[in-house]
């Protein structure tokens, strides 16, 4: 397990994360998002335990759809929605540790 998880991308860049959208799979893309939004290491610390891993990422995945209000925290880049957006990060910084 460690070893699958020196693979993984662990960039600690704290910019916004851009997503094409192609909701009904034209081909065309229907909407960019792009959070735009700037991040400390404890906004992807979701249960606030030192270490970016999977119990952050099932915390997001159990809000996914959800907005903010529901876990202000799973709310990664602070837009208002749970989404892929806030997954992308969270998974961006997994293995990571910070103090
Ligand atoms: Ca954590
Ligand atoms: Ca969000």
């Amino acid at each position: 397990m460690k070893e699958s998880l020196n693979g993984i991308n662990r960039t600690r860049r704290c910019e916004g994360v851009t997503i094409n959208i192609d909701s009904n799979g034209d081909g065309k893309i229907d909407e960019t998002v792009n959070s735009g939004a700037s991040f400390t290491a404890y906004d992807y610390d979701i249960n606030s335990d030192g270490t970016f891993n999977i119990l952050d990422l099932i915390i997001v995945s159990r809000y996914f759809g959800k907005s903010a209000s529901d876990n202000v925290k799973a709310d990664v880049n602070k837009d208002g929605t749970i989404d892929i957006l806030d997954i992308k990060i969270v998974i961006e910084h997994f293995g990571g540790i910070h103090k």
